[in-house]
């Protein structure tokens, strides 16, 4: 799960170890992915935050940025990082 911790580190810029609905939406517009997702990277991403937040805090921890990683990595957005 490499590519998942730094993916995380890529995406959580402020470094507090939570990505917010903002920075998931930063990261996929600076990385391009608006057009492979077909649709507003504000919406892809709070539905990402929705559907992974499994404890409801509005936040993707770690943990739960490992089962987000996998459909990330689906979708060619984490692989692409490297
Ligand atoms: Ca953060
Ligand atoms: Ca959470």
């Amino acid at each position: 799960m490499a590519y998942a911790t730094s993916a995380f580190e890529a995406i959580d810029k402020d470094k507090n170890g939570v990505i917010t609905v903002g920075e998931l939406t930063k990261a996929f517009e600076a990385f391009g992915f608006e057009a492979k997702l077909k649709q507003p990277a504000s919406t892809q991403a709070q539905k990402l935050v929705d559907k992974y937040d499994t404890n409801k805090d509005k936040k993707i921890e770690f943990s739960e940025f490992k089962n987000m990683a996998a459909e990330l990595y689906n979708l060619d957005i984490v692989g692409a990082q490297k």
